[in-house]
Formats: structure tokens, sequence, C-alpha cells
């Protein structure tokens, strides 16, 4: 298409637009003042001119009729959708009264700072919240804190260190790198990066190796695009992938295809993991997971025997599952004993560059702005800290799960207000109406979005209006490289997170402003000092900096060989014993306070609710539920209202199996209840012969906006989003992980004429 403009403005997208965990090189055509094309930048090294729809369609997503550009504040009661518009100052002005007001009467832990995924607000937030005196933030009503923090707590502990699959991303040639190989296998456990593009890993990389003769062990119990050309599909009963790893590991033992040099000379509990493998062996292991022998055999054989040199590229289900945490310490042990860490074509260390990071500050900085006794008091008054050392010691969050029953039942200390940025809680919250319930019993809420959804409508008392990427400046710095946003135009009055956060810092704490003056233009340069550049000095070199130091703790490989993981300098990984710990030394401070006791060596939990563990609910409700696999038209909750993406996705549908749908006089396109003790939702059925018969598959997030929008539709949430049917409760013994997001137990039931969204209005024709 070509399109007339006056400038291209190159960035990089990282917040509000696509939604994502971002990375991608983007230009930005713009003509009079306004973006008229976005599309990938292709100099640029991460996604090479590649672009996903979300992307491509930010010029809807920015210009769109509905979105907020200006300050809002309730005028009516909560939940009948009136509104004012209100001036910045007003709305700082209410903010600052309201919140110091409930600081002078409960103390400044009575406000809770609630967050979404890992878009770049964890420093920008832990900023306000800091800064007014609260120790409270985290993603409320993500149960368990079941997103990447469990992968990463089980790294951390198992080997000091995150992993990534070796795609050659740590390279600014990329393939062409020397120092690169491609990995011969890349395990594809439990994710779909192509859709995704998860946690920093931009999920084309898994395409462009196959390209180059990588071949594919997809786990994972739908068939999509990967699974179709993959060597080996595993398709297991959701949720038992803590079966397959120890029976993978045992085989691996017994067969002697592990890498005796790398756990003589780097891991410790070797011989303990042996002993505890041995109760996984093939025969139970494919009737827990229902992978047949012959496919758990040679797919752990495959990837054994190309070791090292291959790779595991996990997903979200990992840390879903049952007890998210050994599942995923199991899995790095995996890529241990096969020699597979840090080394080409491997589970490759990823280290920040220069160890910069958008995100929230460590224990060192935060005593350096606020002082240690300010850090101890943040560490011990966190919401759950007291039950789980983890919160203690490792992340800076609060126990999302304990959090919301605290805000509940205003006990052990009140809970009375909250922030609410980048996060719809009401939409996405694992059992919604308990979170909707506890936002309803807030005193006040401030929400920043840009769109009005089930959560601002419900419970909003202001709402101020965010910038996209497209205008906005800030910095990504997640692994390589460390590159910045740059502002192409302004809509409305829509302000930069950041700039928000700050301005609501500067007024909870008038010192800030000295340390910052100018804002967060001085607070970006701050925390890119270790680059040796400034913002502008980035720009003027093109947007970003790649570190490439050899011998430093960012550049692979064998850093654990260099002295380049430890503090001390020495060989060895950055845990208690220097080395990989097949026994989990760690484990045992989770449970500090002696409330949660953590098994060293990993185990296998079956579901809480499953044909196993509680046959009788399964009688009643015999088909498994997974929710939330990625769509790559929607972000969460995100982008229903975009007509280029919703026409792709048009219907709130479920996938179920042609056999399912035959045995129960199902047609496609017809419209069915989902059920389970907790509720009802009603969905439009998609006949998918790739998902397993006693499965079905659901998008979560769902709401319709078209629709009324006001209580009590809210944009007809209660009608369509599963999470009102998937029940709350961490399981996880660490207090992260877990939660059934992948694996309610749910039955369908044919609908009669008549459904609240048959046919839900066209949005697309609407305007
Ligand atoms: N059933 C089920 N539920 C799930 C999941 C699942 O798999 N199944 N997944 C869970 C997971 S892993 C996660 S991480 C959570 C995600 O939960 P959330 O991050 O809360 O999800 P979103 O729907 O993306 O909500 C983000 C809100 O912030 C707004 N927003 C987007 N970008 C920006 C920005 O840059 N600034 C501001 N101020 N606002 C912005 C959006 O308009 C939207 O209203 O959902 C969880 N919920
Ligand atoms: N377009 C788009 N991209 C996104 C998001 C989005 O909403 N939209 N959300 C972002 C966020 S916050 C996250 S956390 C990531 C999540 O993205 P991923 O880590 O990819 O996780 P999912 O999409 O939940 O599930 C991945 C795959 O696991 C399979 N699966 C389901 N249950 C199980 C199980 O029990 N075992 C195994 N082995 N496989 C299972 C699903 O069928 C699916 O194919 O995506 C991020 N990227
Ligand atoms: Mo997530």
């Amino acid at each position: 298409m070509s399109i007339e403009y006056d400038r291209v403005v190159t960035t990089t997208t990282w917040s509000a637009g696509p939604g994502c965990h971002g990375g991608c090189g983007a230009k930005i055509y713009v003509k009079d003042d306004k973006v008229v094309k976005v599309e990938g930048d292709e100099n640029h090294p991460w996604n090479q001119g590649r672009g996903c729809a979300r992307l491509l369609a930010m010029t809807q997503y920015m210009y769109h009729p509905d979105r907020i550009t200006h300050p809002l504040l309730r005028v009516g009661s909560r939940g009948d959708g009136h509104f004012k518009q209100i001036s910045w100052d007003e709305a700082y002005d209410i903010i600052e009264e309201k919140f110091n007001k409930i600081k002078a009467e409960y103390g400044a832990k009575a406000v809770i700072f609630i967050q979404g995924t890992g878009r770049d607000i964890g420093g920008p937030m832990s900023l306000v919240a800091y800064n007014y005196g609260s120790p409270n933030w985290s993603q409320l009503g993500l149960g368990g804190q079941a997103c990447y923090g469990p992968r990463l707590g089980a790294m951390s502990c198992v080997q000091g260190d995150t992993s990534v699959a070796d795609c050659s991303q740590f390279f600014e040639k990329r393939f062409d790198d020397p120092r690169y190989e491609l990995p011969k296998y890349i395990v594809v456990w439990a994710q779909d990066p192509t859709t995704g593009c998860p946690d920093g890993f931009y999920g084309n990389w898994v395409v462009d190796c196959m390209q180059r003769g990588s071949k594919l062990i997809v786990i994972d119990p739908r068939q999509n695009f990967l699974t179709s050309r993959a060597a080996y599909h595993l398709e297991l009963r959701p949720a038992t992938d803590g079966a397959l790893v120890l029976g993978m590991i045992n085989l691996i033992i017994e067969n002697e295809w592990y890498n005796k040099e790398f756990v003589e000379n780097w891991c410790t509990g070797f011989e303990a993991l042996a002993e505890r493998v041995k109760e996984y062996p093939l025969e139970k292991v494919s009737s827990i997971t229902k992978v047949p022998k012959e496919i758990i055999y040679e797919a752990t054989k495959a990837y054994a025997l190309n070791s090292p040199g291959s790779a595991i590229q996990w997903g979200l289900p990992v840390d879903q599952a049952p007890d998210g945490v050994i599942l995923a310490e199991a899995i790095n042990m995996l890529w241990a004993i096969t020699g597979n860490i840090d080394v080409p074509g491997g589970n490759v260390i990823a280290r920040n560059a220069y160890h910069v990071s958008a995100y929230p500050f460590d224990n060192y900085q935060l005593a350096d702005m606020f002082g240690e006794d300010f850090v101890e008091q943040v560490v011990q008054k966190r919401i759950g800290s007291d039950e789980y050392g983890w919160l203690r010691k490792w992340r800076c969050y609060i126990q999302p799960d304990i959090a919301v029953q605290q805000m509940l039942t205003q006990n052990p200390y009140p809970i009375k207000a909250t922030w609410i940025q980048t996060a719809n809680p009401v939409a996405n919250a694992v059992d919604m109406k308990q979170h909707y319930e506890a936002l309803k019993a807030m005193d006040f809420n401030v929400v920043i979005d840009l769109f009005h959804n089930p959560t601002t409508m419900s419970v909003a008392d202001i709402i101020l209006p965010a910038a996209t990427f497209a205008e906005r400046t800030g910095f990504r710095a997640w692994y390589q490289p460390v590159q910045i946003i740059q502002p192409a135009v302004q809509v409305g009055e829509c302000k930069n997170d950041w700039e928000i956060a700050m301005d609501m810092a500067v007024r909870f704490n008038p010192e800030l402003k000295e340390r910052f003056p100018n804002g967060i233009a001085d607070y970006m340069n701050w925390r890119l000092e270790p680059t040796g550049l400034t913002y502008n000095e980035l720009a003027e070199r093109g947007g970003w900096k790649w570190g490439d130091e050899e011998g430093t703790a960012w550049v692979p490989y064998k850093r654990y060989e260099k002295g380049a993981l430890r503090a001390d300098g020495k060989p060895g990984f950055r845990t208690p014993s220097g080395k990989v710990e097949l026994k989990v030394s760690a484990n045992a401070d989770w449970g500090a306070t002696g409330k949660t006791i953590v098994d060293p060596l990993p185990y296998y939990q079956e579901p809480f609710e499953s044909e196993m563990s509680t046959p009788e609910v399964f009688k009643k409700y015999p088909l498994v539920m997974i929710t939330g696999r990625r769509s790559a038209v929607f972000f969460h909750s995100e982008h229903r209202n975009i007509p280029w993406l919703r026409e792709c996705n048009p219907y709130p549908d479920v996938e179920i199996h042609p056999d399912t749908a035959r045995d129960l006089k199902i047609e496609n396109g017809e419209w069915v209840w989902i059920e389970n003790d907790r509720g009802r939702i009603t969905r439009k059925v998609k006949i998918n012969a790739g998902i397993n018969p006693r499965t079905i598959s659901v998008l979560h997030g769902w709401w319709l906006p078209e629709t009324e929008g006001r209580s009590p539709n809210l944009f007809s949430a209660w009608d369509v989003n599963c999470n009102l049917i998937v029940p709350a409760g961490a399981q996880s013994r660490t207090g992260y992980g877990g939660n059934a997001y992948k694996y309610t137990l749910v039955r369908l039931v044919k609908m009669e004429e008549g459904s609240p969204c048959d046919p839900p209005i066209s949005i697309w024709g609407r305007r």
C-alpha cells in the first residue's frame, strides 16, 4: 500500500498498542502530525522487518473513537458510566488528597499498586508505590503470580540465572555470528511462541531456526503451526508435564544419556535426583500423561543424544501447573544434566546487557534511594511475606491470592485504595467475581488506561489516559539490546505512563524532584548510565546499543567457566553451592517461617481437580478446559474493539473435537453454555480436530465492547469471560505458580434459543 507521509520515526515497541512484551523495531509513518501507518523495521536485528497484526493495526488503536484522551472523574455511582472530563492537575490533586488521607488514617500500606503483564510498568509503578510509602504492589488477580515468575524463580534456585533457547538473539549479527551454532533440537514445551512472542523471546526465531535445520519436539495438548511441523509431538493430558519431565530425566539417567562431564564438574545432588526419578518409570508416566510410551522414549532419546546443543523453550502452562515452581525446577534440571546450559544452541544464560533494567529496583538500588530501614520495611510488610520466604528474598511482588482476601476481609490490616496501571483485573483475574467484589470494597480506585473496559466501568473513580508507544519516550532493556522508545506524535492529552508515575511520585515525595529535576528524562538517564550513553546519545546512534564485551556477564558462552556469573568472580554458578543444584538448597528458604515446607527434589502433583484426583467431580464435569492459549490478534483482554483484529476472531468461541461435538449433538457455529459449580458462560462452537476429545480450549479476557458497558452488563463480561468459572486459590507450596487456568473441569450444555449474545453486534460495520 502506498501512503503519503512527511516523516518516519523509528522506535521500539513496548507498551500500549500491540500490548506485548515488546522488543520489535518499528517504523512509524507520520503525515500532518498523525500516524498513517506502522510497520516492522527491517534494520532491526530483533524482528528484521516483521510485525504482528496488532502492530499493523496501530492506526485503528491510536485513533479509535472510544479512546480515552482526557483525565476523567466519576460523577455518578460506580457502574453507571458517568464520568466528567477534568484537567491533569485536578486529577493529581484529587489522588494526592485521597491517598494522603488514607495514609494518615491507615498507613501507606493500605494502598495496593496493581500492574498487568510484562510491559514496562514495573519500574515506574514501584517508583510511585515506594515514594508514597507502600510496600504493596503486584499483579492482582494473577493467581499464584503464575506468569514467568515461577520459571524465573526456579532457575534462580537451580542454576542462579535465567536461561532461554539460543536463537542467536544475543548477537547483533544474529545467525551470521561465528560464535553461534544452531540448536539441533528445540523442545517447545507448553508454549506457542510464534503467536505470543512472550517474555523477551521473539517467537518467529523458532521458525528461523527450523528454516536453517533445527528439528522440533513439541509438548502441547493442542495442535498448532509448530506441532504440525514437529519431529515429535507429545500430546499430553493438560497439567501432567510434571510427570513427563521426571519420566524423561529417569530415562536419560537409566540409559546413561546424560552429560557425565557436566554433571560431575558442575552439578550437585545428582544421586538424590536419580533416586527420586526412579519413582517415574516410563509405563507410569505414559499412563498419567496419556502420551504413548514409544513417543516419550524416542523424543527423550533424540533430545538427549543431540545434546549438548539442543534447547528447551518453555511457556506459561509450566508456571500454571499444579506446582509450577517444582515443574520449572525439573525442566531446568533436564537441560542441565544434558549439558545444555550456556552452550551454543542450548539454553543460553540471559543477562541484560550492561545489567540495565527498566524493571523493579533491586534491594541495593532501593537502599540507595530510600535507605536500609525502608528496604527492611518493604520486605517484611509486603502482603504474604510472613508466609512465603520467596516474597522476602526474591521477588518484590506481594502474593496476589492473599492480597485479594485481605481486600475482602480487611485483615490483618486494612486495604482502602488501589492504583491500577496497565491491568484489567475484572476481565483477567482468576475468579473475576471475587476480584470485582474486592475492588468494589475499596474507598478509592485510580485506573490508568487507554479505553473503557469492565474494570474502569465498574470500579474506577478516576481514569488517567495513557499514551501508546508511538506517543512516548522510554527505553527497553530486556536481555539485548538496550534500546529506546521515541515519540512520533501526541494524541489528545494522553500521557506517558512513566511521566504519570513520576508526577505522582514527586507529589508524595518532593525530594525526588532534587534527584530528578528534569523528571523522567533524568530518571531514564540514571537507569541507562551503565551503557555509558544517555537517552539522547542512544537516539543519535540509531536507537540501541548491543552489549558485546567479551568476558562480561552478558556475552555468551560458558560463562560459568570464565567466572563471569558470580559476584566473587570465581568460576561456577550464582547458587549457594556455586554449582547447578539438582537437589535445591534454596527450596528450604521458601518456607522459612515454617508454614510451608518445600521438597528440595522435584515431584509430580496431580491437579486439585481432575479425572485422577477427583473422579466424582470429573463424572459431573468431564471436559478439561484449557483457557488462554494466545490469539495473535488479541493481547489478553485488549483489541476486541479494533475492527481489523476483531474481524479475524469475531466471536468468543470454544474449540471442541468433532467426536465431542457429535456425542453432545452440537453443530459447528452453535452457541453453548460452558459450566461448572462456579457458574456458566456462553460460547460459539468451533470444531477443531486438532484438540483432544476430552479437552476444550477457550481464549481468556473476553468482553464485548460493542454491548452495554454500564453495570450490571459490564460489556457482557459476565456472559462470555471464562474467568467466571476458573477457580482461585494458589496450590503451589511456594505461593508461586499453580491455579487451574489450564485445567478447569467443565461440561458443555446445548443452549436454547435467545442467548445473550446471539448474535453479537458486528462492530466493524458500526461506525
Ligand atoms: N483464564 C486465563 N486468565 C488469564 C491468563 C490465562 O492464560 N488464562 N493469563 C494470565 C496472564 S499470564 C497474565 S500476564 C494476565 C494479564 O493481565 P493484564 O495485563 O491485566 O491484561 P490486559 O487485558 O492486557 O490488561 C491490560 C489493561 O491495560 C491497558 N494497557 C495496555 N497497555 C497499557 C499501557 O502501556 N499503559 C496503560 N496505562 N495501560 C495499558 C489495556 O487497555 C488493558 O485494559 O492475565 C492472566 N489471565
Ligand atoms: N498475541 C498475544 N501474545 C501474548 C499474550 C496475549 O494475550 N496475546 N500474552 C502474553 C503473556 S502475559 C504470556 S504469559 C504469554 C503466554 O504465552 P505462552 O507461554 O505461549 O502460553 P499459552 O499461550 O498460555 O500456552 C502455550 C501453549 O501451551 C499449550 N498448553 C495448554 N495447557 C498445557 C499443559 O498443561 N501442558 C503443556 N505442555 N501445554 C499446554 C497451549 O495449547 C498452547 O499452545 O504470551 C504473551 N504474548
Ligand atoms: Mo502473562
